[in-house]
């Protein structure tokens, strides 16, 4: 059994839907980050850094408790410790590897960047959410076309897509409403169908 600590964001999600598709069980531990839950002293000594998501699982190589955070490790770990979701093809790797990038250093963080400018950052600007917000779209354009003909991201389903979902999932809205982009659309439908994923979404909240 694996604890997982998490909140409803779009990277508590990755690590939960994570761990859902790869079926391996989980105990879902939510934190409150508005109530300073991630900065008491039991869980800095689970993450120092004192964010979700993370996990400890007693039960890692050779027998050994593994505690991790950072969602693109979490997810990384639960499909190596799986076997599942990294394609056995080289190329096709390759591929899915470039794709698990653009989701966690591109796309996630200019979502990320769009809710610390429009709640964070002491001067409000409605252009600077305007530009990531048109950066997030542009990047979802990219995925857009490599999605023409394919159910999933790399192919088959694969890191990228469980990846990139839980962003998109949490933009939702903006996707929707924006001009074009049928084939994510498609695919983000695609996804929330998944056992796996609706799962994960149920239990992360
Ligand atoms: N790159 C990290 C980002 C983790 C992160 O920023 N988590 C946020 C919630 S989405 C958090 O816990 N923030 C509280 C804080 O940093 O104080 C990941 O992918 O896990």
């Amino acid at each position: 059994m694996i604890d997982l600590y998490t909140a409803s964001t779009g990277n508590g999600r990755r690590a939960t839907i994570a761990l859902a598709e790869c079926g391996l069980p989980y105990k879902v531990h939510k934190l409150d980050l508005a109530k300073g839950d991630g900065k008491k002293p039991e869980f800095l000594k689970i993450n120092p850094a004192g964010a979700i998501p993370a996990i400890v699982d007693a039960d890692g190589p050779g027998g050994k408790k593994v505690t991790l955070s950072q969602s693109g490790a979490i997810l990384l770990y639960a499909v190596e410790k799986s076997g599942k979701f990294i394609p056995k093809d080289p190329a096709k790797r390759a591929e899915a590897y470039q794709w698990f990038m653009q989701a966690t250093t591109d796309v996630a963080p200019t979502s990320s960047a769009i809710f610390y400018v429009s709640t964070h950052l002491p001067v409000k600007d409605a252009g600077n959410t305007a530009y990531f917000e048109q950066r997030f779209l542009t990047q979802l354009g990219i995925v857009d076309k490599q999605l023409e003909g394919r159910d999933y991201i790399a192919g088959e389903c694969s890191i990228a897509d469980l990846a990139l979902y839980p962003v998109i999932a949490a933009r939702k809205a903006m996707v929707d409403a924006a001009p074009g982009l049928a084939n994510v659309k498609a695919w983000a439908a695609r996804m929330a169908a998944r056992p796996g994923v609706a799962k994960a979404m149920a239990d992360n909240g």
